[in-house]
């Protein structure tokens, strides 16, 4: 009979060309050499190291998909999501800290803006000297973003900006703000916009005690009268598609992401359940051990090739978004439930910084809630194939 690798039972390595993989082994020495020596102190302290972003651009890491004559390395999204995979089984915060930067914020600039706004942007993004945010959600607009109250108003040269936004990665340290309000001129409809940082009237306070995502700053976004020129609105984007049109590329991504995470917590319980012994025996050659372990093999197998399936449609131009909601929401629920049972699975040992465990857990509990939480894909599915809106 033919071998089974058990860490990799799909054969996913097989699937991948000569370039995916070469990417992805360079994120991955870049993780383990750079990112997780640098991790439990940042967890422990909810500290950001903004350098971290200068690393990431040295390393090639931002703005994967974008073409190389913006800085960009021209990959392919099954690429950018082993990259995140990579990221993530260091901490979901790293890889939050990456995703805006490309998928939330390069994204939007060269898919929305005019050539002079990806000129004067994108290099610097990709190489990290700048750092980039999102300002979609408000106190008052979650998971229900059409409902958003930050408008602009036409001035005599741009836009005036008025109204604040809430939960906004790397918001804090950002030099550029994308940012979306509804815009009187263009009849109320949702517009994007490009801030930077030190216009007046535009702050970005850091939202502290959180206990999840510590190595990821994230803050609000005020604008009281912020003016811009019109060169500051993203021309090629109107409506709630613009934002979602981001939001696709960065939930892919999150998608195997949160698969990462899931892999480094099993393959960590298995480890530990091989060295620790319990009642003369080891613990992973108890009966109740190794069904815990063969199921999360079995969820992140699955979460793992459905991934790679939708980045295979990516490529090729026949994603729809839906297929994006079940990978998100699938593989996020998932990850959070191997991340928890990984951390039964250590015993007293798994509440401990040093086993790495915990930090995942409460980590995936905001990438279960960020970019549509779980119940929200539920009712975009449900939606999909039912042709009945639950939202309200
Ligand atoms: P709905 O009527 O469904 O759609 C409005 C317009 O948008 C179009 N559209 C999409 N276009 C492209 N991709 C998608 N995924 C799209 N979904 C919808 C749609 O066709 C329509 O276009 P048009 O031309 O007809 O106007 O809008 P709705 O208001 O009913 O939306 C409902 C719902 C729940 C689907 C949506 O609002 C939603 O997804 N809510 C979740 C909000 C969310 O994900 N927020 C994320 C904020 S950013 C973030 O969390 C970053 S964390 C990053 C990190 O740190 O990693
Ligand atoms: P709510 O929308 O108030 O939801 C609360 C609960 O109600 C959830 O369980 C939800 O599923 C449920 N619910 C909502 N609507 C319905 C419904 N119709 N039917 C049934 N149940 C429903 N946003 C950005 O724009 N940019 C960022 O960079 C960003 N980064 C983030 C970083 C962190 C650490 C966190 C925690 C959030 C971030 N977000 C960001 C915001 C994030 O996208 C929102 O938190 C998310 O969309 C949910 O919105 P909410 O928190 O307002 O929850």
């Amino acid at each position: 009979k033919n071998a089974f690798v058990w860490e990799d039972p799909f054969l996913i390595e097989n699937q991948l060309s000569e370039d995916e993989r070469l990417v992805r082994d360079g994120a991955a020495a870049f993780a383990a050499d750079t990112l997780a020596p640098k991790i439990e102190e940042a967890y422990l302290e909810e500290k950001t190291d903004a350098g971290i972003f200068r690393e990431m651009g040295e390393a090639g890491l931002l703005g994967l998909t974008i073409p190389e004559e913006y800085g960009g390395l021209g990959a392919n999204y099954v690429t950018y999501g082993l990259v995140a995979r990579e990221v993530e089984r260091v901490d979901s915060g790293y890889r939050s800290m990456m995703s805006v930067q490309s998928s939330l914020v390069m994204y939007p600039i060269h898919a929305y803006g005019s050539e002079e706004q990806r000129k004067k942007y994108l290099p610097k993004l990709a190489s990290g000297e700048w750092i980039g945010c999102f300002g979609l959600t408000e106190p008052d607009a979650g998971s229900d973003p059409g409902g958003m109250k930050t408008r602009a108003e036409k001035t005599a040269n741009g836009y005036r900006l008025s109204g604040s936004k809430m939960w906004i990665s790397n918001a804090p340290i950002a030099d550029v703000f994308v940012v979306w309000a509804k815009s009187a001129a263009h009849g109320n409809e949702i517009r994007g916009f490009v801030l930077e940082k030190g216009v007046k009237g535009l702050s970005a306070p850091k939202i502290g005690g959180k206990l999840s995502l510590r190595a990821s700053i994230t803050g609000e976004v005020v604008m009281e009268g912020v003016e811009v020129d019109e060169d500051a609105l993203l021309p090629n984007a109107s409506g709630l598609k613009g934002p979602f049109g981001c939001l696709n590329r960065a939930r892919y991504g999150i998608s195997w992401g949160a698969m990462g995470a899931a892999e480094d917590c099993w393959h960590r319980a298995r480890q530990y359940g091989s060295d620790r012994k319990q009642f003369g025996r080891p613990l992973a050659g108890m009966q109740l051990f190794q069904k815990k372990l063969a199921d999360m093999q079995t969820e992140i197998a699955l979460g793992l090739q459905a991934s790679l399936r939708v980045g295979r449609l990516m490529d090729e131009g026949k994603m729809a978004p839906e297929m994006i909601s079940i990978i998100k929401r699938n593989n996020c629920g998932k990850a959070l439930d191997i991340a928890r049972q990984a951390r039964d699975m250590h015993g007293g040992n798994g509440i401990q910084i040093g086993y790495h465990i915990m930090r995942h857990a409460q980590n995936l509990e905001t990438v279960n809630t960020y970019e549509g939480t779980h119940d929200v894909h539920a009712l975009i599915l449900g939606r999909a194939q039912t042709g009945f809106q639950a939202f309200f």
